[in-house]
C-alpha cells in the first residue's frame, strides 16, 4: 500500500531543503527552542485551514483549524416588540436620564436569550470558533543538539531540525492554497532511522478510526440547541513512507525505520458543504498522487504571488541574528533593529495570506485562524467595533485587497436578518448590525446594555466595502454593493432622532464603544445619543453613499435626502479642555485611558480629521491622544500606531510601535495595559488576538504612504529611528496604483508610481 516515489521526485525534494535552514531578519521567524505554547508556535494557512507546528523532538504537536469549525447554529435573537420601548428608552435620553435609560435598556432592548454567553458561546446557539483539533508525532530516541525551527514568511514553510544519536531529522511543512492540504513532510539523514507514532486527538466531540494508511476524525459541534447537532465536520490524515513500514495501532498509525515519511491532513465542515468529508477525501488523494517537489514548488509560487507584493527593507541591527524572541527582548531593552518593525509588516501580510484568501469562506476572527481552544476568548466571533475591521485595514494598501474578499462577501449576507432586527429594535426600514457577529449572522445587539448597543456596526463595515471600491475604481462592483451602502444609510435616516439643544440629528440609543462616564453621582453609564463615533461613521457612510449614487446615475431624490440629513449630524466637538469630545456631552470618563478611541473614527481609519484640512480639530484628537496615553491592550497599540501617523507624527508612532513589540508571555485577559507581543510575533491583547498583527501593519504603510487626504503623501511619518535608509515597495494608494520608496538621511531618494 505504500507509496514508492520515484528516485528523481525525491532527490529534488531532497535538494530544496537545506538542513540547516537560513535566516533572513526580513523574512524569517525562528527559535532555537520547541514552543511550549501555540503563542511561541509557527503558524501557517491557506486562507481555510490553518496549522500551528510546535516542533517538540520528542513530541511533535501541529494544532489544526478550519475557519468554519464554528458551533451554533442560526437564531432568532431578536426581541420582536423591543421597538415598543425605544419612545420611552429616548425620553430619558433627552432628559438627561441616561442611567435610568441603560437600565430599561438592559430590561428590554437586547438580544433575546443568552447573546453571545457574554463571550463563552460556546455552547448555546451563538456559538464560537474551535480548534479541529491536535496532530501528535510521537518519537523515540534520546537528547537533540543544533535544534533550530524556522518560519520562512517569504515561503510559508516552517522547518524543524535537530540532531540526535548522530543523525540528522528534518521536518517541513506548509499549508498549500492550491492543493487544500497541510503537509507535513520528515526526513532522516541516515536511512531507516525514522520511526514515530502519528495520531489526531480533539477535546470533546470527536471519533477517531483508521482506513488503511489514513487516519480519519470526525463529528458534529455543539448546536447550542439541545438534542440538535451543529456544524458536522471531518478530518483526515494519509500517512506515506520511502522505507520502512507503517501499521494501524488502535487509532494510531505506526510508522517504523522509514527514511521519510510524507503526511497529508485535509479537513471540511458541513457549514458550505454537504459533501465535505469526500471532498477532502479527494484532496488527500489528489495531493498523494504528487511528489512533495511539486506540491512545495506550487504552494510557495502561490504563496509568493501574493507575498512578494510588497516589501519593507529596513537596516538590521546587531541583534536581527538572534531568535525571534531574544530579538524582542533585546529590542525592550533599548537595541536598536529597525528590520524587527519591517519583519513585523511582512508578519502582519503574511498571517492575512494566510487566514483570508480571495475564495476563503469566512473573514478573518478574533484570533484569524489560529485557535487552539475549544472555548476562544470571546467566541473568537466578528466584533463590529473594531476588531474584524482593523483585521481589514492592511488588506488595500499593502496590496492584497483580494485577500479582503471573505470580507466583502460577508457584509452582504448580514443584510437579510439586519433588516429584521431593524424592524424589531427601531421600527425602521433598511438594515443593522450591532456589534457582535458570527458566520450566523448574529445581527442583534448583544446582550449587556453597557456594550452590546453600539449601533453603527453596519455603518462600519460599509466603510470596507467603499473603500474597496476607493482603491480599485471597479464600477461594476460598486453596483453590487450599492444596495448594501443605500439600505444602511436608510436604516440612519430613518432612526435618527433630532437633538433638542441644537436640532442635530443623533443616533439613540447607543453608546462609545466600550467606554463609560459618570453624570454627577452616578455608576458607570454608556447609554447615550449621538456618540461622537456613530457621527462620524454616518457622515462617512452618507458621503459614500452619495457619491456611489452620483456614480452609478441613481436615486437622486434620495441622494439629496441623504445630503440634507448629514449636514445636519452632530459635528465633531471640541471640548473644554479642547479634547475632542467622545459624547455630545462633555462628560467625566470612567477610565480616561479606555482601550478603545472610538470618538478619533474621523482621524482613523476615516479621512475627516486631518492636520492640513482641519487643524483645529487634530490638535484636539492629538489632546485625547496625549490624554489616553500610550499603553494599551495591543489593538489599542496598532490603532495609536494609525492614529499619529495620520496626525504626520512619525517618533511618537515608533514609540507605540515599541510599546506594541515588547515581549510578553502573559496570557491571562488583560483589558488595560497588558498590550504586547509574543515570541512567536503574534498580537497579546492579553490573549491572543490577531487584530493587533493586522492593525500594526496597516500603521506601518501609514507612516510611510498616505492618500486619504485628496493627495498623496510621500514618508509622512517617518520615524528617526528609520531614517538612515529604507525601501519600501508595493504599497497601494487609493485610485490603484501602487508606489515604490527608497530614502536616506531622512530624504526621499526614489519614488516609483506604477499603475
Ligand atoms: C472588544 C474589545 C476587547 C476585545 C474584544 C474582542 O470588546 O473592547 O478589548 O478586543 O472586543
Amino acid at each position: 500500500m505504500w507509496k514508492t516515489w520515484p528516485m528523481s521526485a525525491f532527490l529534488a525534494a531532497a535538494m530544496l531543503a537545506s538542513p540547516v535552514p537560513s535566516v533572513d531578519p526580513l523574512n524569517t521567524i525562528w527559535f532555537d527552542q520547541p514552543a511550549n505554547h501555540f503563542t511561541e508556535s509557527c503558524p501557517m494557512g491557506n486562507g481555510r485551514l490553518g496549522a500551528m507546528v510546535f516542533g517538540g523532538v520528542s513530541r511533535e504537536r501541529v494544532v489544526l483549524n478550519e475557519s468554519t469549525v464554528w458551533s451554533g447554529s442560526p437564531q432568532d435573537a431578536d426581541r420582536s416588540d423591543a421597538y415598543k420601548v425605544l419612545p420611552e428608552l429616548r425620553r430619558l435620553l433627552l432628559a438627561s436620564e441616561n442611567e435610568k435609560a441603560q437600565a430599561l435598556l438592559q430590561r428590554d432592548f437586547v438580544a433575546k436569550g443568552s447573546g453571545s454567553g457574554y463571550g463563552n458561546g460556546k455552547d448555546v446557539p451563538f456559538g464560537c470558533y474551535q480548534v479541529l483539533g491536535d496532530l501528535s508525532l510521537e518519537f523515540a530516541g534520546g537528547k537533540a543538539s543544533g535544534y533550530r525551527r524556522v518560519l520562512d514568511l517569504d515561503q510559508a514553510v516552517t522547518q524543524v531540525s535537530y540532531e540526535q544519536d548522530g543523525v540528522r531529522y528534518l521536518r517541513e511543512s506548509f499549508v498549500s492554497a492550491p492543493a487544500q492540504v497541510v503537509v507535513v513532510r520528515l526526513t532522516a539523514g541516515r536511512a531507516r532511522s525514522l520511526s514515530f507514532r502519528a495520531s489526531l486527538s480533539r477535546g470533546e466531540r470527536a471519533s477517531f478510526r483508521t482506513e488503511g494508511n489514513d487516519l480519519v476524525m470526525q463529528g458534529a459541534l455543539a448546536s447550542g440547541v439541545p438534542g440538535k447537532d451543529g456544524v458536522r465536520y471531518e478530518g483526515r490524515l494519509r500517512v506515506q513512507t520511502k522505507g520502512g513500514s507503517i501499521r494501524a495501532n488502535g487509532n494510531a498509525l505506526e510508522v517504523t525505520g522509514a527514511t521519510e515519511a510524507l503526511l497529508l491532513f485535509s479537513a471540511g465542515t458541513s457549514m458550505f458543504q454537504g459533501d465535505f468529508a469526500e471532498v477532502a477525501k479527494a484532496r488527500i488523494a489528489a495531493a498523494s498522487a504528487r511528489s512533495y517537489a511539486s506540491l512545495r514548488r506550487e504552494h510557495v509560487r502561490d504563496h509568493r504571488s501574493f507575498y512578494r507584493r510588497s516589501k519593507l527593507n529596513l537596516p538590521a541591527g546587531p541583534s536581527a541574528g538572534l531568535p525571534t524572541q531574544d530579538r524582542l527582548i533585546a529590542a525592550a531593552k533599548g537595541g536598536d533593529d529597525p528590520s524587527l518593525a519591517a519583519l513585523l509588516y511582512h508578519f502582519g501580510r503574511y498571517l492575512l495570506i494566510g487566514s483570508s484568501r480571495p475564495d476563503s469562506p469566512l473573514p478573518a476572527n478574533l484570533q484569524g485562524i489560529w485557535a487552539e481552544e475549544l472555548q476562544t476568548p470571546w467566541n473568537g466571533d466578528f466584533h463590529l467595533d473594531i476588531n474584524v475591521q482593523m483585521n481589514y485595514w492592511l488588506a488595500e494598501t499593502t496590496n492584497l485587497a483580494d485577500c479582503a474578499k471573505p470580507l466583502l462577501r460577508f457584509i452582504p449576507r448580514l443584510v437579510e436578518n439586519g433588516r429584521k432586527t431593524a424592524k424589531a429594535y427601531y421600527g425602521a426600514k433598511g438594515w443593522v448590525a450591532h456589534v457582535i457577529t458570527n458566520p450566523w449572522l448574529f445581527t442583534s445587539p448583544g446582550e449587556g446594555a453597557d456594550w452590546g448597543s453600539t449601533c453603527s456596526g453596519s455603518g462600519w463595515l460599509c466603510q470596507h466595502l467603499y473603500e474597496h471600491y476607493a482603491f480599485g475604481g471597479d464600477k461594476a462592483y460598486l453596483k453590487e454593493i450599492y444596495p448594501v451602502l443605500k439600505e444602511a444609510s436608510e436604516f440612519f435616516l430613518d432612526m435618527l432622532i433630532e437633538e433638542p439643544n441644537h436640532g442635530w440629528l443623533v443616533t439613540a440609543p447607543s453608546n462609545s464603544p466600550e467606554n463609560g462616564f459618570r453624570i454627577g453621582k452616578s455608576g458607570r453609564i454608556s447609554t447615550v445619543m449621538g456618540p461622537t463615533m456613530d457621527q462620524q461613521i454616518l457622515r462617512e457612510l452618507f458621503a459614500n453613499t452619495i457619491e456611489a449614487g452620483e456614480v452609478l446615475d441613481q436615486d437622486l431624490e434620495f441622494r439629496k435626502k441623504l445630503g440634507a440629513a448629514r449636514s445636519r449630524l452632530a459635528p465633531d466637538q471640541i471640548g473644554p479642555d479642547g479634547r475632542l469630545q467622545e459624547w455630545l456631552e462633555p462628560y467625566e470618563e470612567t477610565e480616561p485611558q479606555h482601550r478603545h478611541v472610538s470618538h478619533l473614527y474621523g482621524l482613523h481609519p476615516s479621512n475627516q480629521i486631518s492636520p492640513r484640512r482641519t487643524p483645529d480639530l487634530a490638535a484636539a484628537a492629538r489632546k485625547s491622544l496625549e490624554r489616553r496615553g500610550d499603553l494599551g491592550t495591543g489593538w489599542s497599540l496598532a490603532w495609536k500606531v494609525c492614529f499619529w501617523a495620520r496626525l504626520g507624527d512619525g517618533d511618537r508612532a515608533q514609540k507605540v510601535l515599541s510599546r506594541f513589540l515588547r515581549p510578553t508571555g502573559g496570557m491571562g485577559v488583560d483589558m488595560t495595559d497588558g498590550g504586547g507581543t509574543y515570541p512567536n510575533l503574534f498580537c497579546a491583547h492579553p490573549p491572543f488576538q490577531i487584530d493587533g498583527n493586522f492593525g500594526v501593519a496597516a500603521g506601518i504603510a501609514e507612516m510611510l504612504v498616505q492618500s486619504h487626504d485628496g493627495e498623496v503623501q510621500y514618508l509622512p511619518a517617518l520615524p528617526k529611528a528609520w531614517s538612515e535608509k529604507g525601501s519600501v515597495t508595493g504599497l497601494r494608494i487609493r485610485g490603484g496604483k501602487t508606489v515604490d520608496l527608497a530614502w536616506k538621511d531622512g530624504r526621499l531618494i526614489r519614488k516609483t508610481v506604477r499603475g
